[in-house]
């Protein structure tokens, strides 16, 4: 026994690593249930996600670490649950980035229009040091900011008219997320833009309340918006982040052994939800064309005309505070471009 207990300490000072560590260790985990409430229906790329999280969390921290999530916005929509973690009430949840902005202001800036070109340049921003100090800001607010995950590039959809050309959009009743850069991009779009939250959206569309609406394919196929919308129009105009957030109040109270487990189980969630979004995307707009959408695809003279006229919604967002940390994303979408 002792020369196992001496071949031990041996190993440990010469290799030093963690794996190594954790033989002697005990890992501090306590029993712990954490709610996870999202947005979107269980089948999607939101939820499968949330349940991998949940299932490599459990595995890690041998079943005492046990997320349960809740779909379709049952704990609240993205603000309200935002709020409940801030108040301790909930414990995780993952949100669009653009929904944060009435905590930190600075979030709209990934809302403006045609920045990254590929989901490779939202990568290597969000991943690094523009989309972490971002993310850090929320924490005197009373939230973590672990990973972000991709919602996708926003597309458009309605039961009007196809929609080509900025013109179409004259006049069409769009919901957008509650976020004045939306609001301000599809109202000088010639859009009429209504603010909502995604909780309520289909029940808007379905009532037609509001004509229209703009999602990532992924969405409008497991959101069934193909059941109530007519035309879809490949636009791309801004690249929507989600972000996975913990409860500060509730954080703090774990052990750094905790805080690992979610912060490496996170991490893995981020990789499989980019992979399986990305291979959902792909076979989407076949589906929604299967389920009797028509798909424009606007051109790219067409996209561009697009890009000036959202220049209001820059240029009020840079005169609102936002220059600097415009000037900083750009920056860096410049060093991935290189
Ligand atoms: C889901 C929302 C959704 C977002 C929206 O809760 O509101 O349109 O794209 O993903 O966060």
């Amino acid at each position: 026994m002792k020369k196992l207990v001496n071949a031990i300490a041996m190993a440990l000072a010469f290799t030093g690593t963690a794996g190594a560590l954790q033989a002697v260790h005990a890992a501090d985990y306590k029993p712990r249930i954490i709610r996870f409430g999202y947005g979107l229906a269980e089948d999607s790329n939101q939820g499968r996600a949330v349940k991998y999280f949940a299932d490599d969390l459990n595995k890690r921290t041998g079943g005492k670490l046990k997320a349960k999530g809740f779909a379709s916005a049952s704990l609240g929509s993205d603000t309200q649950m935002q709020n409940a973690l801030i108040g301790g009430a909930q414990e995780m949840t993952v949100v669009s980035t653009a929904t944060l902005v009435g905590i930190v202001k600075d979030f709209g800036v990934y809302d403006l229009p045609f920045l990254f070109a590929n989901e490779k340049e939202a990568d290597a921003v969000l991943d690094g040091p523009f989309g972490q100090k971002l993310a850090a800001k929320l924490q005197d607010k009373g939230l973590v900011g672990l990973v972000y995950w991709e919602n996708g590039f926003r597309n458009l959809t309605n039961t009007k008219r196809p929609v080509a050309k900025l013109e179409d959009l004259q006049g069409i009743k769009l919901r957008v997320m509650q976020n004045p850069v939306y609001i301000d991009m599809f109202n000088s779009f010639g859009a009429n833009a209504v603010p909502l939250p995604f909780s309520e959206l289909f029940t808007a569309l379905e009532t037609k309340t509001v004509d229209g609406q703009e999602n990532p394919v992924n969405t409008i196929q497991s959101s069934k918006f193909y059941e109530v919308q007519k035309y879809l129009s490949l636009t791309k105009h801004v690249y929507s982040p989600w972000i996975v957030l913990a409860s500060k109040k509730w954080w703090d109270g774990l052990s750094a052994d905790e805080k690992k487990a979610i912060q490496e189980s996170a991490a893995a969630s981020r990789d499989y939800e980019r992979k399986d979004s990305r291979e959902a995307a792909v076979k989407a707009v076949d589906f929604l064309k299967e389920k009797g959408m028509q798909v424009t695809v606007v051109s790219d003279a067409e996209l561009t005309r697009m890009r000036e006229k959202a220049k209001p919604a820059f240029d009020k967002f840079a005169a609102e505070g936002g220059a600097d940390v415009i000037k900083d994303l750009q920056a860096e979408i410049a060093k991935v471009r290189k």
